[in-house]
């Protein structure tokens, strides 16, 4: 079954995505998502000088000996971009995979563990009673877990808090934006979102928070301590994880659950986070951390350290990572949870797909494969637009992290 094209589609159906389709002499093919927010065109480059063509006339059915390929034959290992392009090839050999013998991908990994998947939307407002209103619509709308953040007295503007009701998306055209931050109003403000929310939702609502890699270790193990009365479900990068020992120290102060992960691209980036049980939940994803291959064995890894998995699963990620996470969520033992945004009408029609979402859980479908498309003429209507992130200083001026 060998791979005879590949092409690399990148869109803009409202935000950037990148998209590996690979194509057997069946004419089976499959997707894979290789978007790095604000770093796209350099995956996508990865793909097309590099890695398509050694795939070329290569045997579509060896998932394992491929990711080997490419990540030993490189020499230079790791990084968002290799991963990312690495991870591009590994989704799309397991959605042809699935393709090929009929089959959904979680059925190959194992089968379901689970009915359905729990997932967590973001609510967001530019004070605690907009983010409490905010809180009341996902509950309305069947979530059981959502993450709240909620603009902060002094800042003019706040990681997390977005325009609209359902969408949140921090890209944007032009050259990046950039905000202000103190880690004094902050810390001195969120215990009172949480303890409104809390006292407004009663117990069982699971409760998250996003610190988005912003404080030092001492500070967050204040802020874990704090917001203990309140019982969230995790708090989530609360220092840059750069230094995983730094998570020693926080452990060390609180038992509010600590969930990290997002910006990793291996094992070893949680290697030790994982084996000291400094954390509660590790966010890995399928799109920068090695695809559904190396993310099974991450999450292998962690469940012999009573480590759960939560995927970051923002607007960045497309439906293609987000099918895959899917079947990955539904099938691994030591599932925790799944971030879910929703993406934008146009986002979904350019990608239509068969998972679904109902009563705050979600579930692949069982189309053969990962059960997602990429319209390519559709598409075609939305090219590429550069885009970024925003940047983050201090109120003195010093750069910090966004
Ligand atoms: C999250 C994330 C995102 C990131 C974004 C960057 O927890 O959902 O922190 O909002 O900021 O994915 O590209
Ligand atoms: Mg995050």
């Amino acid at each position: 079954m060998k791979i005879v094209d590949a092409r690399v589609i990148v869109c803009s159906p409202g935000r950037n995505f990148v998209t590996l389709k690979l194509i057997t002499e069946d004419r089976v093919y499959g997707l894979g998502d290789a978007t790095l927010n604000g770093r796209e065109m350099s995956v996508a480059s990865y793909l097309n000088d590099h890695i398509i063509p050694l795939l070329i006339g290569r045997d579509a059915r060896r998932i394992e000996d491929t990711w080997q390929y490419l990540y030993k034959g490189a020499y230079w290992r790791r990084g968002p971009v290799t991963m990312a392009a690495i991870s591009a090839v590994d989704t799309a050999l397991w959605d042809i995979k699935g393709k090929s013998v009929n089959t959904p991908v979680y059925q190959l990994l194992g089968g379901a563990s689970r009915e359905a998947v729990m997932v967590y939307g973001h609510a967001n407002g530019a004070d605690i009673d907009e983010t409490a209103s905010a809180v009341a619509r996902y509950v309305q709308l069947g979530y059981k877990a959502v993450r709240a953040q909620s603009g902060i007295p002094g800042l003019a503007s706040t990681y997390g808090v977005g325009r609209g009701q359902l969408h949140y998306e921090p890209a944007e055209k032009g050259l990046p934006p950039e905000n202000v931050w103190s880690s004094e109003y902050y810390l001195n403000f969120v215990p009172d979102l949480f303890k409104r929310l809390r006292s407004e939702f009663g117990p069982q609502l699971h409760l998250l928070h996003d610190v988005h890699h912003r404080l030092t270790p001492i500070q967050a193990a204040r802020l874990g301590k704090s917001l203990e009365p309140y019982s969230l479900f995790w708090m989530e990068d609360p220092v840059p994880a750069e230094l995983q020992e730094s998570f020693r120290l926080i452990r060390q102060h609180t038992t509010t659950p600590l969930a990290v992960g997002e910006v990793f691209n291996s094992i070893f980036d949680c290697e030790t986070l994982i084996r000291e049980q400094l954390i509660d939940y590790i966010r890995t994803t399928v799109v920068h951390a090695g695809g559904i291959s190396h993310l099974r064995k991450i999450a292998n890894f962690a469940e012999v350290f009573h480590v759960l998995t939560g995927s970051h699963g923002a607007t960045d990620l497309s439906p293609v990572c987000m099918a895959a996470a899917l079947h990955f969520d539904l099938s691994v033992h030591n599932f925790g949870i799944q971030e879910y945004m929703r993406h934008t009408e146009e986002t979904d029609r350019v990608f239509p797909h068969s998972y679904y979402f109902e009563d705050g859980m979600m579930h692949p479908g069982d189309r053969p494969g990962l059960g997602v498309d990429l319209d390519e003429d559709l598409a075609k209507q939305y090219p590429y637009e550069r885009a970024y992130l925003p940047v983050n200083r201090k109120m003195d001026g010093t750069m910090h992290s966004w």
